[in-house]
């Protein structure tokens, strides 16, 4: 018998991999936020997986943060400015040997948690699955993708990946966890908030190739300085190829600013000009679009830290 998976964040990528856990038979637990946030749940009876049009349901037990039951096993499925903050919330409740898989876009909020809880061992996540929500409680499975896990500080992988399999939730175990994390904030810094300031979807930056090529030369020069040489290899190519491969979608951030929600600029382009700083490489352009975003933010009324 596996041990249980507690999942703290019942939103779009939390339901997805919390519906698929238990459809594989596997002990799952939500973790939600309040005692109100519980009763809702209660009250609609689990989660609801939309897949293809097809809807199936998992009565999944669920607590809330300040349940007494100890945790061994926590998927962190909330955004990057929630995560330091939740995993104190539950911090007390760690068992010993804990392990925290953290779903988390972007830098940052990764060494957050390690530092905020330094004896349990933290799995980084990078993930190209698509989720959303139309309603609470219920996820529809939008795009197949693929999810990158791996410790920076301990390249062994460990056993409960054969529940991933089991699930049918692809995934590979990298030591270069890094690496990708790195390559993926940098082709989100390319991108999406160019389709933020041009109000465009992926496709129309093709129509600003030059400052998506300039964009991506300092990117580039920071993956290196940074030590990630692999992450910056192709780096405009592979841009490019993305932009073509997705024309037609907006982007994560700008749907984030068209629906008035809170964006992860702090742990996208805010961790690479944060980085850059640190190694003192100026890098212009970078810095001036995040000036332009941060101003953009404000202007809408939305944080940008
Ligand atoms: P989401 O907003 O849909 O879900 C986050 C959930 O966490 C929300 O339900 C929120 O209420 C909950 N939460 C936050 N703080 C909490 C707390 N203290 N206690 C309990 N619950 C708490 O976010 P998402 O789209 O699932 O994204 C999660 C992460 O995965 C982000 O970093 C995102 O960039 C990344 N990601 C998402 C997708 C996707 O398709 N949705 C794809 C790849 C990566
Ligand atoms: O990951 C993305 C996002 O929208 O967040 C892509 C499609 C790669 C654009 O950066």
């Amino acid at each position: 018998m596996s041990s249980t998976w507690h999942i703290l964040g019942a939103g779009s990528l939390g339901s997805l991999w919390a519906c698929r856990l238990a459809r594989a038979g596997k002990p799952v637990r939500l973790i939600l936020r309040s005692p109100q946030r519980l009763q809702d749940y209660t009250e609609a009876g689990g989660l609801t997986l939309v897949e293809q049009e097809r809807r199936t349901s998992f009565a999944i037990p669920a607590e809330t943060l300040d349940a007494e039951t100890p945790i061994q096993r926590l998927l962190l499925a909330c955004k990057a400015y929630d995560a330091d903050k939740a995993v104190a919330s539950i911090a007390h409740r760690l068992a010993p040997g804990a392990e925290l898989i953290l779903l988390q876009n972007g830098l940052g909020s990764q060494d957050e948690v390690a530092a905020r809880v330094p004896r349990a061992r933290c799995i980084f996540a990078s993930s190209t699955e698509g989720a959303f929500r139309e309603h609470d409680w219920q996820v529809n499975f939008a795009g197949h993708g693929f999810n990158w896990l791996g410790d920076p500080a301990n390249p062994l992988a460990p056993t409960w990946l054969d529940d991933l399999a089991e699930a049918g939730i692809p995934h590979e175990w990298t030591p270069d966890i890094l690496t990708r994390l790195w390559r993926k904030l940098a082709l989100n810094c390319a991108i999406n908030p160019l389709t933020v300031l041009y109000d465009c979807r992926n496709g129309g930056l093709t129509g600003h190739r030059c400052e998506v090529a300039t964009l991506c030369a300092e990117l580039a020069d920071l993956l290196q300085r940074c030590g990630q040489p692999q992450a910056a290899e192709n780096l405009e190519n592979e841009v490019q190829r993305v932009i073509q491969a997705t024309a037609a979608n907006y982007s994560s951030m700008y749907q984030d600013v068209r629906n008035g929600r809170r964006t992860e600029i702090h742990y996208l382009l805010g961790h690479a000009c944060r980085s850059a700083m640190r190694h003192g490489q100026p890098l212009p352009h970078l810095e001036r679009l995040y000036r332009r975003l941060v101003e953009h933010l404000n202007s809408h009324g939305l944080p940008s830290d």
